[in-house]
């Protein structure tokens, strides 16, 4: 069929690209605005929210390269972008809509009204959202200041292409002219194809009222669910099993919560201890989903959450078995290019070095040597505190499944070993400047988009080396440390690689003390990363140093540190001891934990700093509706990656369990696990395949399957970053949630990056809290 305003132009004409402008109203002053019908193109409409009624933007979004920046509003029903300052591209300001399949030999009509309040020049184009950025249709538009409809459209030659997305470029040269600040808006656009049905309308989901953990509850453990609900009395709550009313009780009203704004109320079911799969909590007319009561609930989370690592290996084929799914198997990724990757515009240094293998950071495909050193450190920590602690039997040479296993090794420790290897290629060789030092990241030169699988990625990203860092060097020199004294009784030689680069490392750090990352190296295809305090990696790295090689020089670099009397917890700050940034509580903790760290009494002190920290931690679960380890910093924000920070803490509530025995701490890192998998603000499962509504759309560049269906989704055990108050990405600020809650600021999709990635240094807490709670299951009581 031909398209309604098209026809009689078919032919020929369709297959270039074509323009038409009228100049029309916008409602209100000055004649009849025509109707949205009458503008419409005939046919199902590819674009989502087109009208802009709804007052938010999404899927829509702005798109800002720095120094570009600006900001986009919904406004009196039109998406209105702001540009402050335009950049150097043209794209390096856009609004634009991605997810988009294109069909051959479909027939596409393009209208939409654009209008600004100075004149300027935009480019709408129709093209593919990463490279090669193939355009199927483009313009030229003259701005004015009344609203102008624009139409046109296109044959699509070229094979189906799922990558497709309709970006309006408003930057760079297309605003020579232009005094800036200026507002360019647009309003119903379409891109319709008479082949295409439309989409179908979903409508908004209603949050249960019964927030409960997805997964389930420990028999003798606390047991607790939360109800959102307005009431001042307690409400009568019943447990049923299959049914049948098995436990009933009244809740405790707990008033307004801070951090989700929500009125809620606490059920306390901690007396039912009968184990069962199916129970179901009922409030009034509310019931919650069904769930267990059992021992084993993490059981197999635990080596899900380490398998996120393998499946994030760079540099080797992901296959089956271990992959546990043809569908996450992969060619190896950057095998070629990153066995000779150039130093950078920057990085002050001339040569290539081999840094292949590693673990990609995240959804992108940096490897970066802070981010990558607390996550060697996490699991590497795991390893010490089960075997000083508990068991290391459930991590056993081939309980994982790795293609190490059966290498006579600990999986866990092959695991960390993948990780640890990169590391060490990133130190600058003997006989170059610097030589010691560490490169602080490497990553591509440009960001990529969504669904591209890293091998595929390698062949049209090119890959750069970044300066070197103090903060690197650091976590080269405490983690090859801690390796040097866990990998002595499995392979010698690699502890006395990993014990000589450590050293290096440290010398390297003490003549160059205050190399700070770039915090705006951030604009090239990376992140930043960026440190300005060092003094807690400098007391990291001699912990771990001195633990290993028992030598009074770094004992004395501890003791002359603020951090031996006094453990980083958060104070003033967020309340947190550990992040990527702040690492003195890494050398504490392997002080307090490894046999024979210290002598006695400074062994006790330094975990008395551990369960001090820990009681930090109880007493906000007190202050939460939510119950959980975790709050806003004095700003009232939660940060990029709050679920990390809730699982770092509770790692702290463990250790100090583990340090006292007292059942309050080992209470406090269940209730972080309840609020991390469902009793939470958005009833949200933070963990992909797990819970009846897990996180499904993490942004992640090869489990893409929501950008593109020929990718496959996040496979079960990858936690998501979780809520992030600063709404730090253009799909999330598009989403309407300007001034939400802290807890509510989230959104579970792909491109929603700063409140919806996965991390190494996020999963890695994962994998030792799950791994812990399975290991203590059956030791939580509760009164
Ligand atoms: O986890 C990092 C967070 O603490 C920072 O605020 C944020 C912005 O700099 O970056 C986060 O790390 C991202 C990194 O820059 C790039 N790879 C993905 C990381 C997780 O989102």
């Amino acid at each position: 069929m031909i398209p309604r305003h098209l026809s009689g132009r078919v032919g020929s004409l369709l297959s270039s690209a074509l323009l038409l402008c009228a100049c029309i109203p916008k409602g209100g002053s000055g004649g009849s605005a025509s109707s949205a019908e009458g503008d419409k193109p005939g046919g199902g409409n590819l674009l989502k929210n087109a009208t802009f009624e709804s007052g938010a933007a999404l899927p829509w979004t702005s798109s800002f390269s720095p120094p570009a920046n600006g900001d986009l509003v919904v406004k009196d029903g039109a998406a209105c972008l702001t540009i402050n300052e335009g950049g150097v591209n043209k794209w390096d300001a856009q609004i634009r809509h991605r997810e988009i399949v294109a069909k051959q030999g479909h027939t596409y009509t393009i209208a939409f009204k654009i209008w600004a309040d100075k004149p300027m020049v935009a480019r709408p184009k129709v093209g593919q959202a990463g490279p090669p950025y193939q355009e199927f249709w483009t313009q030229s538009v003259n701005v004015t200041t009344s609203p102008q409809l624009v139409q046109g459209g296109f044959i699509h030659q070229a094979p189906d292409d799922p990558t497709v997305e309709f970006a309006f470029h408003l930057g760079g040269n297309l605003l020579r002219d232009v005094v800036l600040p200026v507002t360019v808006c647009i309003d119903d656009v379409y891109l319709t194809d008479p082949q295409f049905a439309g989409h179908a309308e979903t409508s908004a989901s209603v949050l249960p009222a019964i927030r409960i953990n997805q997964i389930g509850y420990f028999p003798n453990a606390r047991k607790l669910g939360t109800v959102v609900s307005e009431s001042a009395e307690p409400l009568a709550w019943k447990l049923l099993l299959s049914g049948q009313e098995v436990a009933a009780g009244k809740t405790q009203p707990f008033g307004p919560d801070k951090d989700s704004g929500d009125g809620v109320h606490i059920v306390d079911f901690t007396s039912i201890k009968q184990p069962g799969v199916g129970y179901v909590l009922q409030v009034g007319e509310d019931q919650s989903s069904p769930f267990e009561i059992a021992d084993d609930l993490y059981s197999e989370l635990k080596y899900d959450a380490l398998r996120y690592f393998y499946h994030n290996r760079s540099g080797i084929e992901i296959k089956m078995p271990h992959a546990k799914g043809q569908q996450w198997t992969r060619p190896a990724g950057h095998a070629t290019s990153d066995k000779a990757v150039p130093c950078g515009e920057g990085a002050g240094c001339q040569y290539s070095l081999d840094v292949s293998g590693g673990w990609y950071d995240a959804g992108d495909h940096g490897k970066y040597v802070v981010n990558g050193g607390i996550s060697v450190w996490t699991l590497l920590n795991q390893y010490e505190r089960f075997k000083a602690q508990g068991s290391l039997a459930p991590y056993a040479d081939g309980k994982l499944d790795i293609p190490e296993s059966g290498n006579g090794v600990p999986d866990l420790l092959d695991e960390a070993r993948w990780g640890l290897e990169f590391l060490l290629k990133m130190q600058v060789p003997a006989g170059k400047p610097k030589a010691g030092m560490v490169h602080h990241k490497m990553h591509d030169t440009a960001w990529s988009a969504l669904g591209i699988a890293p091998h595929e990625a390698e062949k049209v990203m090119k890959r750069n080396l970044r300066p070197v860092s103090t903060a690197a060097t650091l976590n080269l020199a405490a983690t090859a440390a801690q390796a040097a004294r866990v990998f002595k009784e499995f392979d010698p030689a690699f502890s006395a690689k990993c014990l000589k680069a450590a050293e290096v490392a440290w010398s390297a750090a003490q003549h160059n003390p205050s190399v700070e990352a770039d915090p705006n190296d951030s604009q090239n295809g990376g992140g930043p990363y960026g440190d300005k305090n060092l003094t807690d990696e400098f007391y990291w790295a001699a912990a771990e140093l001195f633990i290993t090689t028992k030598k009074p020089a770094y004992k004395a670099e501890l003791t002359k540190s603020p951090f031996w009397t006094k453990m980083s917890t958060g104070e003033g700050a967020l309340p947190t001891a550990m992040t990527w940034a702040l690492t003195d509580a890494l050398g504490t903790i392997s002080l307090a934990l490894v046999p024979d760290a210290l002598p006695g009494p400074e062994q006790s002190a330094r975990q008395k700093q551990v369960i001090e920290a820990a009681d930090k931690y109880l007493a906000l679960v007190e202050k939460q509706g939510y119950r959980m380890p975790f709050g806003t910093g004095p700003d009232g924000k939660y940060p990029w990656g709050s679920n990390s920070f809730v699982l770092n803490n509770m790692m702290i509530l463990g250790l100090a369990y583990d340090f006292t025995k007292k059942d309050a701490y080992l209470e406090g890192v269940i209730l972080g696990m309840d609020y991390l998998l469902g009793r939470n603000a958005l009833a949200q499962s933070y963990v992909s395949g797990y819970g009846v509504n897990p996180l499904k759309n993490p942004h992640h560049r090869f489990w893409a399957h929501q950008y593109d269906p020929k990718f496959p989704p996040a496979p079960p055990g990858a936690v998501s970053g979780g809520p992030n108050s600063s709404l730090q990405d253009p799909y999330v600020r598009a989403a309407g949630l300007e001034g939400c809650k802290p807890q509510k600021c989230f959104l579970d999709h792909i491109e929603a990056w700063s409140v919806n990635e996965i991390t190494i240094n996020w999963n890695a807490p994962l994998a030792w809290v799950t791994g812990y709670l399975d290991e203590n299951a059956k030791t939580a009581q509760a009164k």
